[in-house]
């Protein structure tokens, strides 16, 4: 291959001429909205949304994106003005796009009083996030925060050097309020159900334990929207650095890979303005609890399902698993048999559309999603994914045993020994506590009642449920037994 010019400002007259582009001038745009944690994810989604805003002429919102760990977003796209690529993938064909509503990226380890001063400017009306589900700091079970959290711990002690994203959110609140500066919206975008609720709760817990009055301040003054996003985002690898580079003209350090696919719902309270993100797709409404159930239960309980019996059988994308046998059977008898009837109404919506749309995305052959990458931190996804998808049909008595078996292959997975005896590189924030508890125990009665002992994860209901234990220990058993795909198959024919 031979070398192809950078992406940036200055050489987006070299780029192919099917490539989109931003199309705005953009030494005029102005910084509206700190994003903290500006992975792929986000740059694929609300970055979209809101390049498409500030080409529509509103020049108010661009995007100062916060990396809470490492600097490599910053050192791949600060040499390219901030600019990157999304390929939007399926059988069809890749289509390419440049963002660029990312004005710049602060990695907050380095200078923490920078993105302070960048959360506590007057033009910033909107504060985002894309942490994850273990970003929150919370007890994954409970909901509340963890007051035991190391970083929790630390941020309380140094409040103007934090390290959590909620550190540096009470942090930025206290000091708008103390120099009369309107607060801004804080807008959770994590696959957690009510996630605006849920980062109310842990702000406001925390607040009020560095100051009662600015708990109470936060809770009473500031809005936490609740959304639902969606759009399916794999991991860039080299191959598709490659590919972007040759079928658009020039390089570009990180695009990003993602589907054709995007969804967006959001509660409209935004005391403080926002985007007509309306305009480009997004959707408005009073309240999202029910978007993001169906989300949260169909597409995430569906994927960490496919990704852990998937990964055991061998497989290494969810299209390859797909394809596999009885698993596409498997997975649409999970979504209408044991999902759908704990979801609630959305009068008009057409949910077996959706169901069969979910379906050929997880086909898509044109993404590579590793099961591996869905794989990661079972811990923090569990309970909203199937734990309390199950917690209804316990409470429906119904059966559920295709949700039993998905946690079963957690359960299996997290042991960090494949089907083969090689080794599994299980991420997660508990691993070295599922490895302790774990080793040695062969049976499917002990490594139930170990992995039962994460309250964190599994509460102080199901643990005692008996219907909870019978299920899901036949279905480790059987796993253990027979393997994934045999157990699988065996269920569907
Ligand atoms: C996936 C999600 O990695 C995962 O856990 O289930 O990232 C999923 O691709 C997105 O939520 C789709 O919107």
């Amino acid at each position: 291959m031979t070398e192809k010019l950078r992406l940036s400002d200055a050489t987006l007259h070299h780029l192919a001429t099917n490539v989109k582009q931003p199309g705005y001038d953009r030494s005029k745009v102005r910084i509206g909205i700190v994003h903290l944690g500006i992975g792929a994810f986000h740059r694929a989604h609300q970055a979209v949304y809101t390049d498409s805003v500030i080409a529509s002429g509103d020049n108010r919102w661009c995007i100062l994106g916060v990396s809470l760990r490492s600097s490599d977003t910053r050192e791949a796209i600060e040499p390219q003005d901030g600019l990157y690529m999304v390929a939007s993938r399926d059988g069809d064909g890749d289509s390419f796009r440049v963002i660029g509503s990312v004005a710049k990226v602060l990695v907050a380890p380095e200078n923490p009083e920078s993105v302070l001063a960048a959360m506590t400017d007057p033009d910033v009306r909107i504060v985002s996030l894309t942490v994850t589900e273990k970003g929150y700091c919370y007890s994954p079970a409970t909901v509340s925060l963890d007051e035991s959290h190391a970083d929790i711990i630390h941020d309380l002690a140094d409040l103007a050097a934090p390290r959590s994203a909620i550190g540096f959110i009470v942090e930025a609140l206290a000091r708008r309020r103390a120099n009369g500066t309107e607060p801004f919206t804080l807008l959770s975008c994590d696959n957690l159900p009510s996630n605006g609720e849920t980062l109310k709760r842990v702000v406001t817990r925390f607040a009020e334990l560095r100051d009662a009055a600015l708990g109470r301040y936060i809770g009473e003054n500031i809005a936490f929207p609740s959304t639902m996003v969606d759009r399916i985002v794999p991991a860039t690898t080299d191959a598709d650095r490659t590919m972007t580079a040759q079928a658009t003209g020039l390089f570009d350090a990180w695009p990003i890979m993602t589907e054709p696919f995007t969804q967006w719902v959001v509660e409209d309270h935004f005391p403080s303005g926002r985007p007509t993100w309306e305009r480009f797709g997004a959707t408005f409404v009073d309240n999202v609890d029910a978007f993001e159930l169906m989300k949260l239960r169909l597409l995430n309980g569906s994927h960490s399902t496919l990704a852990y019996l998937g990964y055991l059988a061998g497989h290494e994308t969810v299209s390859d698993v797909m394809k596999a046998e009885g698993f596409s059977t498997f997975i649409e008898a999970m979504m209408d048999e044991e999902i759908t009837p704990t979801l609630p109404p959305l009068p008009g919506f057409d949910l077996d559309a959706y169901k069969a749309q979910l379906r050929e995305r997880f086909r898509n052959p044109a993404l590579r999603h590793r099961t591996w990458q869905i794989a990661m931190d079972g811990s923090q996804k569990l309970p909203q994914r199937l734990l309390n998808t199950i917690r209804q049909r316990l409470e429906q008595k119904k059966p559920f045993d295709r949700l039993a078996l998905g946690v079963a292959g957690w359960m299996r997975y997290a042991t960090g020994v494949d089907e083969n005896g090689k080794p599994i590189d299980v991420r997660d924030p508990l691993t070295d506590q599922f490895k302790q508890r774990t080793t040695g125990k062969i049976s499917s009665d002990d490594l139930l009642n170990a992995y039962l002992g994460f309250d964190q994860i599994f509460g102080k209901d199901l643990p005692g449920n008996l219907e909870f234990r019978q299920t899901v220990g036949r279905a480790l058993e059987k796993l253990l037994e027979d393997g994934a795909a045999r157990t699988v198959a065996g269920m569907t024919s």
